[in-house]
């Protein structure tokens, strides 16, 4: 794959395409992965901190221009539940930290072996497979000394947080789903393992990021289990859309090689269902997250708006 100059070396976050049917939303996300860019940049090491090496490939991958997804949803969950997203921040960072190593390593030859990721070369490509692997190993430990520097709301603690994003990184959820995913290549797998793969490897992982954001505000039980059930079916909904992108896009637009899934085998929902019905059940599984925003009231509207936002994302 050829990506064009600008995207290669393009360091802004690019979650956000122009989305004219909510202009209003496109400012907010342009300043929220602006916020979040800019706590990365100030609680991250500086690339030329010892060993420089591991810290500037650390922040390669860091800054290549990913949407900030599970961050902007972890602020707006945030507020949804009447808390300050500004308390909010370094969890925010946390979570991206967690995504962005299991993104390095996900890349490297022994996984997914990909060139691009972000529009850029993978973080193997440029600082060879051992740093990429140390990189990814670094970011877990960072993920979760941020963590703590965000307080933990009424109800809640910081143990309590902890917890949450080690089950949800750990070999139960997104380590489980990889591995899923791993085995299921080149084998057809039943829709029901599909949606495990998903579970784990998307849904649990923007789950913990919206609850995490629940609770630094300090959310009542009844708003914690809303963001869950939001988050469960926002995933699974982000991971049906991403699948879709994979056969429907170019490799220009998506910053990552195109048609990965077809040529290593993997069962996808597309692959399972056909694209109709996939977009269908990209739109089902929508609606079903907006629909538990019911118990959040208006706050809620954001998440709402990003959810709306997702199905009609190009990358
Ligand atoms: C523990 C190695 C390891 C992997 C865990 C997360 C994961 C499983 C693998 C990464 C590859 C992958 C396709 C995961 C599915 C989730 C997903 C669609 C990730 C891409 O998320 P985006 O689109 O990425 O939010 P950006 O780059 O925009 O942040």
């Amino acid at each position: 794959m050829t990506l064009p100059k600008a995207r290669i070396g393009g360091r802004k976050s690019r979650f956000f395409q122009p989305f004219s049917a909510v202009p209003e939303l496109s400012l907010y996300l342009t300043e929220q992965t602006a916020r979040i860019d800019a706590a990365l940049e100030r609680l991250l090491p500086s690339a030329g901190t010892p060993p420089a090496t591991l810290h500037a490939a650390i922040r390669h991958s860091i800054f290549a221009g990913g949407k900030r997804l599970r961050p902007v949803l972890l602020l707006a969950a945030c507020e949804a539940c009447g808390g300050d997203a500004e308390q909010a921040l370094p969890a925010a960072c946390a979570v991206e930290c967690i995504h962005t190593y299991s993104l390095i390593h996900d890349d490297l030859p022994c996984m997914d072996d990909d060139d691009f990721r972000r529009g850029r070369p993978t973080c193997h490509k440029v600082y060879g497979e051992a740093i990429a692997v140390l990189a990814g190993d670094a970011l877990q430990p960072m993920a979760f000394e941020l963590l703590l520097q965000s307080p933990a709301g009424p109800g809640y603690s910081a143990a309590g947080m902890v917890r949450e994003l080690a089950v949800t990184a750990g070999s139960l959820h997104l380590i489980a789903g990889q591995v899923r995913d791993l085995e299921g290549e080149g084998k057809k797998i039943s829709f029901d393992e599909l949606r495990l793969v998903h579970e784990g490897k998307t849904a649990a992982l923007l789950t913990a990021s919206l609850r995490l954001g629940a609770m630094v505000a300090g959310a009542t039980p009844a708003q914690l289990e809303a963001v869950t059930a939001f988050g469960h079916a926002l995933g699974l909904a982000f991971q049906v859309i991403d699948d879709i992108l994979d056969v429907t896009q170019t490799s220009e637009k998506l910053g990552k090689t195109a048609g990965k899934d077809a040529a290593s085998e993997k069962s996808t929902y597309p692959a399972i269902l056909g694209l109709e019905a996939s977009r269908a059940e990209a739109s089902r599984l929508t609606d079903e997250a907006r629909a538990a925003l019911g118990h959040l009231g208006p706050a809620s509207r954001r998440l709402g708006e990003i959810a709306g936002y997702l199905l009609q994302r190009e990358f």
